[in-house]
């Protein structure tokens, strides 16, 4: 039964009853819709509906989406619950998002728990309200608030919810308090449908346009529930919910919506794999060693869930350094409201900062996240060994070293596994979970215990020169450095990019990270570089100049005022001149063309990435890139964009490209066997 009903004193109880969270299936809409009639014929006084177990309803199931639509449709049946004789009572008892919010504002009135929240996030999967929120929202909210809550796709808790005049109350129990609704105050209560809308506010809406076009560029779901908004305020209320049911139908099918739908699910997905043998250690005390950017990012991430920490740096002062960017993360969530006063004292008494590293032992788990060097990780590890239970388990959060060389120095190496955050750690969602050669299942299943109450999005790895992520971004990296070479200019490069819908390009996001980095890496892969390799010098010919991103004050551009970018001629010569020494003819080369190229080189490695296992799945790929590396949500992530290419046609590109440069282009054998049998990428 998916929804539940019973009558007491004349008074209907619905319950919606779809776990986990109550996501509005066919089952769920018939059962309303059957509720609307009992409610009518038993003559009841009023129908109070709520929501079994933590959430009111978490909208439409986004698992019919694939399908054609089943009836009774949910405008039907909010319409029939607005227009009923009887009147409906919300009664939000935790999250009442995209549809569950719909169901609450075609009631007569809306009485959540203060834990509650209502939302339309529906842009973020690609569509917008379609069972009649871009017209009951602005009614009973008001155009501003409507037009960004709709086009944000933000929730809202339930004491702004009432302040925005979205509910009517808000109630510890909010069942008990919509029995206790005065019977006469209620028959009063307007249909939300008559409501008046709101008049049109041209300004407003050229503002939330051009809101959209920085927030969400490209992305066609919020300009279209700008356009029914608007529509819906002169129309004819039941003449609107058509057009939107149309729009919203209409973008389900689209490409943005199946993308943004496969982001969704595949990162619900992201759970320990169930070969893992073993149990996780249960963890309460950690250590972090290496108080930088990342360690404090860690380190606080760790906090914030609850964790002690102890955090280890080699001297005094770098005790006082780390100690201070914990410091300053706790204090920036707490300004931002992030965390309240308490809870930020409670991390503060959490955390030990200390240059021992006796004072590390009690921990179940270390994560390294010193200097990305083998022989000062190692020396770390060695350290912690001697310190910490023979049962606790060692990470390193490096980005690129071998763990099976660094798992040489311990006496127990299947007790080593990465731990690859990505920084600001205690923001970003991935996490990779790098399983070395000896490491035990119980080591991966804390990795994934932890990234759980991290609330991050794990995936496992192999093991390789950058893993998945940093494999890929090399790749990337070259395949921008050879077309900067060969005939564009960094800028170029960014614009197609953007163009295709990264935030930023990767000129102008390796001017945020740092030149020496790569430059470092580099250094190392020297002696084991394919000899046969293209190798193109310009980055370091930046290091020379002193040119190391922002923190130089230039980069690939410059930054005369520390914020914003322009462009350096004196980068583009340098392509003129390491070209003009290694005699390559520069040819020019359109946005499509870069992008093409880019993209291929990114899909070609991912494909030699799951060719060697280093990846479980096409669909860990999207993970990564979208998680980690800016990938176009949008887009749904970097394999399930080839899938809509097809590896016929990929390979086909592929071998073109081949011909210029047989090393950097050889075709992987992944794709040719995915090409070969008509396999679909997205599948693999
Ligand atoms: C919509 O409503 C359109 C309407 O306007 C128009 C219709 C005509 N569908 O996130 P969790 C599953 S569009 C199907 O891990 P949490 C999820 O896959 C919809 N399944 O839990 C997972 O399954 P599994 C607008 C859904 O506590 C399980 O529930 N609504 C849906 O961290 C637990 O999910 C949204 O965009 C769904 N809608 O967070 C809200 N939602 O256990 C989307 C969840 O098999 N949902 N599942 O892996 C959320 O934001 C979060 O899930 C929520 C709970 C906050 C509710």
């Amino acid at each position: 039964m998916s929804v539940l009903r019973r009558i007491e004193d004349n008074v209907g109880y619905v319950e919606i009853d779809n776990p986990p969270v109550n996501a509005i299936n066919q089952a769920v809409r018939q059962g309303l819709l059957e509720a609307v009639d009992w409610a009518e014929a038993a003559m009841l006084t009023r129908v109070i509906v709520t929501g079994k177990g933590r959430t009111f309803a978490a909208g439409a199931d986004a698992k019919e989406f694939d399908a054609a639509p089943m009836e009774p449709h949910l405008p039907d049946v909010l319409n029939a619950i607005d227009e009923s004789f009887v009147p409906w009572i919300a009664a939000i008892n935790g999250v009442a998002l995209g549809g569950g919010a719909e169901i609450a504002m075609a009631c007569r009135m809306r009485i959540a728990s203060p834990q509650a929240a209502l939302g339309l996030p529906e842009v973020t999967l690609g569509v917008i309200p379609g069972a009649g929120g871009t017209l009951r929202l602005p009614r009973l909210v008001g155009l501003e608030t409507a037009l960004a809550l709709i086009t944000g796709g933000k929730p809202m808790n339930a004491h702004a919810a009432l302040d925005a005049h979205w509910i009517h109350a808000v109630d510890d129990d909010p069942i008990e308090a919509a029995y206790m609704v005065n019977t006469e105050e209620l028959g009063c209560m307007v249909p939300t449908w008559e409501l008046p809308s709101p008049a049109i506010d041209t300004e407003l809406f050229e503002a939330t346009e051009k809101t959209v076009a920085r927030k969400m560029p490209q992305q066609v779901a919020p300009i279209v529930a700008i356009n029914c908004i608007r529509e819906g305020l002169n129309r004819d209320f039941h003449d609107a919910l058509t057009d939107e049911r149309a729009a919203f139908l209409s973008l389900k099918s689209g490409p943005q919506a199946k993308a943004l739908r496969h982001c969704f699910f595949n990162e619900r997905a992201a759970k320990a794999p169930a070969s893992l043998s073993a149990a996780p250690l249960p963890l309460e005390h950690i250590a972090v060693v290496g108080g930088g950017t990342m360690g404090a990012g860690i380190a606080y991430a760790l906090l914030n869930k609850h964790y002690a920490v102890t955090l280890i740096e080699t001297d005094d002062a770098a005790v006082k350094g780390a100690t201070e960017r914990v410091e300053n993360l706790i204090n920036a969530s707490n300004t931002r409201g992030l965390i309240t006063d308490a809870e930020a004292i409670a991390c503060r008494q959490r955390f030990n900062a200390s240059d021992e590293y006796t004072q590390a032992a009690g921990a179940s788990l270390a994560i390294e996240a010193a200097f990305e060097d083998m022989a000062v990780k190692r020396d770390v590890l060695t350290q912690l060994e001697a310190v910490l239970d023979d049962s606790a388990i060692l990470s390193t959060n490096t980005s690129y070293l071998n763990i099976n060389e660094m798992a040489d120095c311990l006496k127990d190496p299947s007790r080593l596994m990465g731990l690859h955050f990505f920084a600001p750690a205690h923001i970003m969602k991935l996490l990779e979970i790098v399983r070395g050669e000896h490491t035990s299942d119980t080591a991966l299943a804390t990795g994934y215990a932890l990234a759980k109450t991290l609330r991050k999005i794990p995936v496992l790895a192999g093991v390789c020169d950058g893993f998945i992520g940093n494999r890929l971004l090399a790749r990337y990296r070259e395949a921008a450095d050879t077309v900067f070479m060969d005939g564009s200019t960094p800028w170029e490069v960014d614009e197609a990019m953007v163009e295709f819908g990264y935030a930023m390009g990767p000129y102008e996001a390796q001017d945020l990270s740092g030149l020496d980095i790569a430059f470092a890496n580099r250094r190392r892969q020297d002696a084991t570089r394919d000899p046969n390799r293209r190798y193109i010098p310009i980055a370091d010919r930046m290091i020379e100049l002193g040119k190391l991103g922002r923190k130089t004050g230039a980069g690939w551009y410059r930054y005369p005022d520390g914020k914003n970018k322009i462009e350096d001629p004196i980068v583009a010569d340098l392509a003129l001149e390491e070209a003009h020494f290694a005699g390559v003819t520069r040819t020019e080369y359109s946005a499509d063309e870069i992008r093409r190229r880019l993209v291929l080189a990114m899909i070609n490695e991912a494909a030699d990435i799951l060719d060697e296992g280093i990846a479980q799945s096409a669909s860990d790929i999207d993970l990564v890139t979208v998680n980690g590396y800016g990938f176009p949500r949008w887009r749904g992530g970097l394999m399930h964009y080839a899938d809509s290419l097809g590896a016929e046609a990929i390979v086909s590109q592929l071998q073109q490209l081949e011909t210029e440069d047989p090393v950097a282009w050889k075709v992987s054998p992944w794709l040719l066997r995915c090409a070969e049998s008509d396999a679909s990428i997205a599948d693999q």
